[in-house]
Order: C-alpha cells, then sequence, then structure tokens
C-alpha cells in the first residue's frame, strides 16, 4: 500500500483526522514513532515518568483504572495535569479504556462519570464487539463535546397546561410570537431558564503560554494541536489465543472509513490500510527490544501471561504499523529515559528502513 513508502511529512498532509494530521507532523519533528505505555501504579509516578520520557514520546498511553490515587478534579486533577505535561514535551494523551457496549452507554462512559475521559485524553480506543454503531456514538458525543467549547448555553422553555378562554381572544401573548409549546399544544409558559457556562478543557490553547517565571509551557517548533477527539479502533490484539477474527477486523476497517472524521486509525499487530486512498495510523502494541548487546531476530519472549513480543524492526518495516506503544521494555529499565531513547532511536530506524 502506499502508505507504507510515504514519509509521515507526507502523510501529515493527506490524513483527513486533524489530530492524524498534527501527530505525523509532530511524529517527523521529534524524529519519533513511538508510544510509552505508562502503567505505574501511583499517579504521582505516572507524572513522573510522563515528564522524564515526554521528550522521547509522540503518545502517553494511558490506563486510568489501574493507576491509584488518580485525582478527579476537573480543573486540577491527574488528567489535567498530564494535559499540561503533553502541551510542555509534545505528545498526545492516548487513554486505552477498550470501550465496549451500546452507544448510550459509550457516550456517557466517554464524556461523563469519574474519569471524564474526553477532557483529557486527545484519543481513545474502541473494541467494536458489540456493533459499529457504538463508533457513530462516540464520534457524535466528541462532536458535542467539541461544540461545547468555550461557551454553553442552554434555554429551556417550560409549558404549562392549557388554562380555558385564556388564549382565545385571538391575540398573540407576549411571549415572542407564539403561544403554542414546540408540539402545537397551547398553554401559558411558566419559565424560561438560560444556563451560560465557560467551558475550556484541559489542553486548551487559549491555556497561558508561560509562567509567572518566563518558562514556557509549550513544546515549540509546532502549534498545539486542534482540539479534536480521536479513535482507535482495536481491531488486533498482541496477546496469545487473542479471539478476534478477520472478519472482526474488516469490520474495523469498514467502521474506520465509515467515520474517518473520527476515527484515526487503529491498535494492530499489522498494517491494515489497503484501499487506494486509506491513511490511517496503526499503533501497536506488545513490543520490546532484547536486552542492548544481544542479537534481534524479530521476536522476544512473551511475559507468561499471555503477552507476546515482537521488535521495533519486525512491526514497524516488516509489518508496515506506525507507532509501537512500549510499556514494561521501559518502565522497567534501570533508567527509563535513556531506555525510552533507545527504543526511539531503533523505531525510528525501522521507519527509515522502511521508505528506503
Ligand atoms: P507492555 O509493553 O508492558 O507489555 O504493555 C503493553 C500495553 O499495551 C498494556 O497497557 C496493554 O494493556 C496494552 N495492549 C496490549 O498489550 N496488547 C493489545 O493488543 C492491546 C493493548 O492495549
Amino acid at each position: 500500500h502506499p502508505t507504507l513508502l510515504q514519509p509521515y511529512s507526507e502523510r501529515a498532509k493527506t490524513a483527513t483526522h486533524p489530530l492524524s494530521r498534527y501527530l505525523f507532523r509532530l511524529m517527523d519533528l521529534k524524529a519519533s514513532n513511538l508510544c510509552l505505555s505508562a502503567d505505574v501504579t501511583t499517579a504521582r509516578e505516572l507524572l513522573a515518568l510522563a515528564d522524564r520520557v515526554g521528550p522521547s514520546i509522540v503518545v502517553l498511553k494511558t490506563h486510568y483504572d489501574l493507576i491509584s490515587g488518580w485525582d478527579y478534579n476537573p480543573q486540577t486533577g491527574t488528567g489535567v495535569k498530564l494535559a499540561a505535561l503533553a502541551r510542555k514535551h509534545g505528545f498526545l494523551i492516548f487513554e486505552d479504556r477498550k470501550f465496549v457496549d451500546i452507544g448510550k452507554t459509550v457516550q456517557m462512559q466517554y464524556t461523563a462519570g469519574t474519569a471524564r475521559i474526553i477532557e483529557w485524553a486527545h484519543i481513545t480506543n474502541a473494541n467494536i464487539d458489540a456493533g459499529k454503531d457504538m463508533v457513530r456514538a462516540m464520534a457524535e458525543a466528541a462532536a458535542n463535546w467539541k461544540a461545547r467549547i468555550h461557551y454553553e448555553v442552554k434555554t429551556s422553555v417550560s409549558v404549562g397546561t392549557p388554562v380555558a378562554g385564556q388564549f382565545d381572544d385571538g391575540e398573540e401573548q407576549n411571549n415572542g410570537g407564539s403561544d403554542r409549546d414546540s408540539d402545537g399544544r397551547k398553554g401559558s409558559i411558566v419559565s424560561i431558564t438560560t444556563v451560560t457556562q465557560s467551558f475550556e478543557p484541559a489542553d486548551s490553547p487559549r491555556l497561558a503560554k508561560t509562567n509567572e517565571h518566563g518558562d514556557e509551557l509549550v513544546f515549540p517548533g509546532i502549534e498545539e494541536p486542534p482540539m479534536d477527539r480521536g479513535l482507535l479502533l482495536l481491531a488486533q490484539m498482541s496477546s496469545k489465543g487473542c479471539l478476534m477474527t478477520k472478519d472482526y477486523t474488516q469490520a474495523c476497517v469498514e467502521a474506520a472509513r465509515e467515520h474517518k472524521d473520527f476515527v484515526m486509525g487503529y491498535v494492530a499487530q499489522e498494517a491494515l490500510n489497503s484501499a487506494p486512498d486509506d491513511n490511517f495510523i496503526h499503533m501497536t502494541p506488545g513490543c520490546k527490544l532484547p536486552p542492548p548487546g544481544e542479537e534481534e531476530n524479530g521476536h522476544v519472549e512473551g511475559d507468561g501471561l499471555g503477552q507476546q513480543y515482537n521488535t521495533p524492526a519486525k512491526l514497524i518495516t516488516l509489518l508496515g504499523t506506525d507507532i509501537v506503544i512500549v510499556g514494561r521494555g521501559i518502565i522497567q529499565a534501570a533508567d527509563p529515559p535513556t531506555e525510552a531513547e533507545r527504543y526511539r532511536r531503533k523505531a525510528w530506524k525501522a521507519y527509515l528502513a522502511r521508505l528506503s
């Protein structure tokens, strides 16, 4: 497929989703196609790790539900602090929530509840086993969220029960020209409520770009990401005995094409672009390098709990994925930032090898 041989800077020009265009440019700028899977146990460790490894990565993947001490405060909580680190180092936040339910439920899980994922995660993902309508439901929730940015005005008009003779004199009432409610019933307007509420997401470009000491709070060289939210479809998994069939993966491809303005791409084990104008991004977990100095043969032993590992070279050069997702390979190293750099260099080299 043509996207296998195209530089990310070129794919940035033709991707449909604004966040994909941004991410491809960020990858080109930072020479990084590395995502850190920040599966640590406390919020404090998560923020410290994001700050230390931030310079090497373009995406930080979270599982907010395995972090203890996650602060849900929508103004000062962990999501907001992560969003500030994302602005500072230039990476996107991907909450690996794997939504799967009926459309209405996922809308509520995505936008509300304790974590309010949509407020701080640029990207999230979904398993479409429950049917692809839930992708449309999530797209709708994201569009509504975007429309609410900056301000929100709610007007509700309640109409009381008709009072015999009240409107029967042929005169219009002084209520905006109509004495009927939206169903055409006659009645008297009991109340009109207008609520105006300002609304600023955790990563708004309108936030200050420097602090009181004049320190830069924003990653230089590229503008801040667009105020859009994106979805990755969980099309294939890395684990042994995964039950996702070829038909399921194909359904993901179809759902992605139907919702190009919301679906950025896939979590998958291989490239899935096949139609001439497909330009979806592929992020791939189950990635590990052998220890420094040891020879690479593409495969690294699994974790004994079903996880299987391939090297960046195999995933990116051979199987054509775009971003490798690395968790324990980096987190459990003696010095995570140094190890993250080793992964960044290897994964970028694998991409350059694919281009040539
Ligand atoms: P590690 O590199 O430590 O094995 O972590 C992999 C991460 O990617 C975990 O957070 C896991 O939930 C996630 N993941 C995966 O391993 N395989 C998949 O197919 C999909 C995932 O989201």
